[in-house]
Formats: C-alpha cells, sequence, structure tokens
C-alpha cells in the first residue's frame, strides 16, 4: 500500500498542541505507514539541504531547519502578513515588503529538495495550507510525478483580495499542479471557482499572461472536523468535572458565556466583547446573572497587527469591566493563556452560550468541541458567525453577523432565555452534523479523492501524536 507523506509548516513536537490544524492532522498519521515532513522550529546559519529523520512518540518525522531571514520572511511575512490577512479580506492589515516572496518561494524549495530524495514514487503527499502553496510546483520541477494533494485550513478569497496579492498568477498557477485541492466549505469551493472560470487576461492588469488550465486538478469542500466522541467523553471526565466544580464555586447561579480562540484579528473578540456590552446595557435583569469568559492565548505575537489586536481588546474588556462591575461582581474574565482539552471540555460542557464569532475562518473548531461536549439533557446555545465555514454545517446554531453587534447581542439573549426543548432539539441536529463531519472520516474523505482506494484505515495501530504548534 502506498505511503502517506504530510508536509506542514511545523512537524510535531511533545506537548499540547494549540493551533486547530495541529489538532486536527495529530491522528492522521497515527495508523498509516509514512511519515511527516516540515520545519524543526529550529533556526541555523545556514539553509539546510537534508532532512533531519526521528522517531516522535511512534512517528517517523522528517524535518528541517531554517535559516533566520528565511523563516521571517517566509513565516511571519509572506504566509502572515500578506496571505493570512488577504484570504481573510482583511487587506487593511496586509504588510507588503517585496522581498519576503523570495524568502517564501525559497523556502518552499528548500523543503522540495530536502523532501525529494525520500520520496517513493508511488508515494500519496498531502500538503497542507497556504504557507505552503508553491511545493507541488516545486517537486514537480525536481520530477516528482507522484499523487499530491492540497488542502487549505483558512477560507479561498474572493476575486479582488486575490489580485491585491503581489505574484497571485504565480501563486495561482502552482494551485494549478497539485492533483487535488481541498478546501473546508463551499463558499471557498464557489470562490475559487469563480477566479479558475473568469481568469481573462486583462484582469491581472496591463501586462497580458497565459491563462492559467485548471484542467488537472479536482476541486472539493472537504469541511474539517474534531473528534467529537472523545470530547463528549472528556466532558464527563475528572479534569472537566473538576473545572466545572471550580468555575461553579466561582459563578453560582450565573450563566456562563463562553469564547475560546487564538488571539488573532480574525476571530472577531473585539466585536464579540461589544456585543456583550451592548447585551448587558439592554437587559439589565441579566447583570449579575450572565458572565462572560473569554479565552485567547497569544498567538504570533511578533507580528504588529496581533499585538494592536490584543490591545484593543485590553481596551474594551477593561471599559466593560470599567462600566457594569460592581465591588462584587464582575461582568467578565478574560485570560490569555492555553489550558488542556479536558480543562477546556468542562468549560464548554458548563457554557450555557458558545459563542464563536469569527469575522471569517476557515471552519472553526471550537464550534465543533463546543457542540460535542454538551450534556444531551441540558445542552447549550451555540451563537455562531455566518462568517465562519461551520455555518454551513451547523444551521441549528443562532447565526450571526459578528460585524453587527446589536443582531449578535440579541442572539446571545435569545440564547440565554432558549427554553431547555428548543435547546435540545437544535443541538441533536448540531451534534449530528459534528459526527458526520468528524476528523478521522475528513482524513479519509480526503485521502480516498486524491488516490481512491489508498486510505484503509484502521489496519496499522494508533498511536498518539502531540503537536506544538503548527498554526
Ligand atoms: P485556528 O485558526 O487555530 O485554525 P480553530 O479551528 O478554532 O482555529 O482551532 C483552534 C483549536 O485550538 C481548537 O482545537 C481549540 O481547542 C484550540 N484552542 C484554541 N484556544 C485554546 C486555548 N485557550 N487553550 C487550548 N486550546 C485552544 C485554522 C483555521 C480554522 C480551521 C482550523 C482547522 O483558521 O478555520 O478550523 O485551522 O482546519
Amino acid at each position: 500500500m502506498s505511503r502517506i507523506v504530510i508536509v506542514s509548516n511545523r512537524t510535531p513536537g511533545k506537548g499540547p498542541a494549540a493551533g486547530g490544524l495541529a489538532v486536527a492532522l495529530r491522528k492522521v498519521l497515527g495508523n498509516r505507514e509514512g511519515f511527516w515532513f516540515g520545519w524543526s522550529g529550529k533556526l541555523t546559519e545556514q539553509p539546510q539541504a537534508e532532512a533531519r529523520i526521528e522517531d516522535i512518540d511512534g512517528l517517523t518525522v522528517a524535518q528541517v531547519d531554517l535559516t533566520r531571514e528565511d523563516h521571517h520572511a517566509y513565516y511571519a511575512g509572506f504566509s502572515n502578513s500578506i496571505l493570512w490577512p488577504s484570504f481573510h479580506l482583511r487587506l487593511d492589515l496586509a504588510t507588503i515588503e517585496s522581498y519576503w516572496y523570495e524568502g517564501y518561494r525559497r523556502v518552499n524549495a528548500q523543503f522540495a529538495k530536502a523532501l525529494m530524495p525520500l520520496l517513493r514514487p508511488d508515494d500519496i503527499i498531502w500538503v497542507h495550507d497556504y504557507h505552503l502553496i508553491p511545493l507541488a510546483s516545486e517537486l514537480r520541477n525536481l520530477g516528482a510525478r507522484n499523487r499530491i494533494g492540497f488542502y487549505l485550513h483558512i477560507p479561498f478569497p474572493t476575486a479582488d483580495a486575490l489580485y491585491a496579492i503581489p505574484h497571485h498568477a504565480e501563486l495561482m498557477r502552482d494551485v494549478s499542479r497539485y492533483d487535488l485541492v481541498g478546501f473546508q466549505a463551499q463558499r471557498d469551493v464557489a470562490a475559487f471557482t469563480d477566479f479558475a472560470q473568469h481568469q481573462a487576461p486583462s484582469t491581472f492588469g496591463a501586462r497580458a499572461i497565459e491563462a492559467i488550465d485548471f484542467s488537472r486538478t479536482d476541486v472539493a469542500a472537504f469541511p474539517i472536523g474534531s473528534d467529537p466522541e472523545a470530547f463528549s467523553r472528556l466532558a464527563a471526565s475528572p479534569a472537566a468535572k473538576k473545572m466545572i466544580h471550580r468555575m461553579r464555586r466561582s459563578l453560582g447561579d450565573q450563566a456562563l458565556i463562553l469564547g475560546v480562540d487564538r488571539l488573532d484579528y480574525s476571530k472577531g473578540l473585539p466585536q464579540r466583547v461589544e456585543a456583550y456590552e451592548k447585551l448587558l446595557a439592554n437587559n439589565p435583569r441579566l447583570r449579575r446573572n450572565v458572565h462572560l469568559l473569554q479565552v485567547a492565548p497569544p498567538s504570533r505575537d511578533t507580528i504588529k497587527e496581533y499585538q494592536e489586536t490584543s490591545d484593543t481588546l485590553d481596551a474594551i474588556c477593561g471599559r466593560v469591566m470599567g462600566h457594569f462591575s460592581e465591588p462584587d461582581w464582575s461582568p467578565l474574565t478574560y485570560v490569555k493563556r492555553a489550558y488542556g482539552q479536558p480543562s477546556l471540555a468542562g468549560l464548554y460542557r458548563m457554557a450555557r452560550v458558545g459563542l464563536v464569532t469569527p469575522l471569517r475562518d476557515g471552519m472553526n473548531l471550537v464550534a465543533h468541541e463546543y457542540v460535542a461536549s454538551q450534556d444531551p439533557a441540558d445542552p447549550g446555545v451555540l451563537v455562531l458567525s455566518r462568517f465562519a465555514g461551520a455555518a454551513e454545517i451547523f444551521p441549528e446554531a443562532l447565526l450571526v453577523n459578528p460585524f453587527d453587534t446589536d443582531e449578535t447581542s440579541e442572539a446571545l439573549r435569545m440564547a440565554l432565555d432558549m427554553p431547555l426543548e428548543e435547546r435540545k432539539e437544535r443541538w441533536q441536529g448540531l451534534m449530528a452534523a459534528a459526527r458526520t463531519h468528524n476528523v478521522d472520516d475528513w482524513a479519509l474523505r480526503f485521502l480516498d479523492r486524491l488516490a481512491p482506494g489508498t486510505a484503509d484505515a484502521g489496519s496499522h495501530s494508533r498511536d498518539i501524536i502531540y503537536l506544538d504548534s503548527v498554526a
């Protein structure tokens, strides 16, 4: 049977995972032959030509170190200061430095060079996310004829946002070198198809370019999910119960509204706290009866826009606290740290409302985890942004426009007032969708479409793989 080679920005390390990609992928390689390739997390003086192969908790990992300059241009630069904001339609937060693109391509070329000698002709290669768009091109230029698939964990941009990205035509040509391109949602497939069908040379500006031929690239939506059964079990575990007990002791009968996110401007955190502020302003009866807990560990904090988001959030939380707190009551708690999954599951379970309101999100696994952690006899309510990929599979959530803080505030009120019967009914629909879209089936579906007949799960024993941070 063909081996599976997973390629992502970061290779797995030890310790708890913080990013969604890490959480999802740690499961894939445990039950099939193959290895994981990517950056080691280490910076060196000289670019490294050969991969180092290691066994990490039973998983074969091949990794390369990067130079500080290349890593900066590739990761904080082109990937996270140009591609990430543009793909999330935040061109106002993009910073364009032209030399970053060279670093981005150099790292992709270095990855290809180091990966090529490790490949067998029938290996199936699965490349993850926006850091590695050019990888198939680089591998093909070195002679690779393998099946190569690409999965984009973030949304695909609208055409005008795409055109604002330097070298977008070259990047889209790179996309056409994959056999399969997977997106989170139909929305993304539609945006991509719109681009692929309407790309006329004139739309790229004055200089005519050759139209890109996508006819050999299969494109489809593969909505990612969580492991709902595991979260459901975790939510009833002793560690989760301990967390619930701790929270109950401090909250008493107050209803908990919970937000859990990486601290990222795409997650709509300031708008979320503003919506909560309006809830308290418009519904005095809720004061002392409700509490917002926002858990948001910092991420990518060397990038200016992330520091600014953090400052904005500090200011808004301070404003709401100053306005509504009383000596013996505080309306919100804001925690800037990551928690282990059992504690998170406990928090999810005790929260009457899961508040998941990104301005734009590929999927959003927190929504899945919240649903899976509920008590079937007394479930909470998911308030979900229409602009998360998750909105396509969770129509039973209270769907909101996160930019409209009045609407979000009203949805919060509805969620808090929702009778048990309606909560149960909505939750049953949500849980059925979370089960259908579980992470194991997601991986199998992608691999089966990339190389039919090869995604035979369960033939090898499954190991648990820990990943530091991939996102
Ligand atoms: P992220 O943007 O990182 O992922 P998300 O899908 O919500 O977003 O995943 C977050 C993951 O990190 C969840 O599994 C969550 O449990 C965990 N996490 C978040 N805050 C945490 C905390 N305080 N403590 C511990 N764990 C925490 C990207 C895309 C998403 C897409 C995923 C997967 O941006 O749209 O859903 O990849 O494809």
